[in-house]
């Protein structure tokens, strides 16, 4: 698993290459908005049932046949694993945060994800606009935490969504 600092020097170490102006430039940008990932993670962590709850309800709210017979999210079992798989979501978008970096989602989420989808039936577009309700929820959390210039935080669930799409 890699973070904004070790895929940096990664890809300069490959070239044998000293860090230039780019990757100063980078990791100052990296830096900057650390302590603002840490705060912003840690207000998602501290929020992270009342988020996933609230993005079920919007998605069932907005698509409603998935929980009716013959959606993919009827019955218990399939509702617990949407709610679930949301919550996979969030808590590994968390983890990219701090990161500064996709790294994770690739190695920990969506390395064959879309196969298991597709085996299960789990539709890719619902599921996308899951994503993209959780990251307006985690943003409003975060913006009345009092944290502004969280621009980041559209990286990761954006990386995800686009990944499934
Ligand atoms: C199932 N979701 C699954 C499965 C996996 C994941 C592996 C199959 C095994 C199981 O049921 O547990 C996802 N597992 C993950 C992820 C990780 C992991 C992401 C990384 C940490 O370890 N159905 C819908 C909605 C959507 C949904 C649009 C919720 C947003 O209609 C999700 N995922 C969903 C459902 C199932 C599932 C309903 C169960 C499908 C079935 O068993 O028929």
């Amino acid at each position: 698993m890699r973070d904004a600092v070790t895929s940096l020097i990664r890809n300069y170490d490959i070239t044998g290459r000293y860090l230039d102006r780019n990757a100063i430039d980078s990791l100052k940008a990296y830096f900057d908005t650390g302590i603002a990932r840490v705060q912003a993670s840690a207000v998602i962590n501290a929020n992270a049932a009342a988020i996933v709850k609230q993005a079920g309800l919007q998605l069932f709210d907005e698509l409603p046949e998935l929980i009716r017979p013959g959606g993919n999210a009827y019955t218990t079992r399939r509702y617990a694993a949407c709610l679930r798989d949301l919550d996979y979501y969030l808590r590994y978008a968390t983890y990219a945060l701090v990161a500064g970096d996709t790294d994770v989602l690739d190695e920990r989420v969506l390395e064959g994800l879309r196969e298991t989808y597709n085996s299960l039936g789990v539709p890719p577009g619902p599921t996308v606009r899951g994503i993209q309700i959780l990251k307006a929820i985690a943003q409003e959390t975060v913006a009345e935490a009092g944290i502004t210039n969280a621009a980041f935080l559209d990286q990761p669930f954006d990386y995800m969504a686009r990944e499934l799409s």
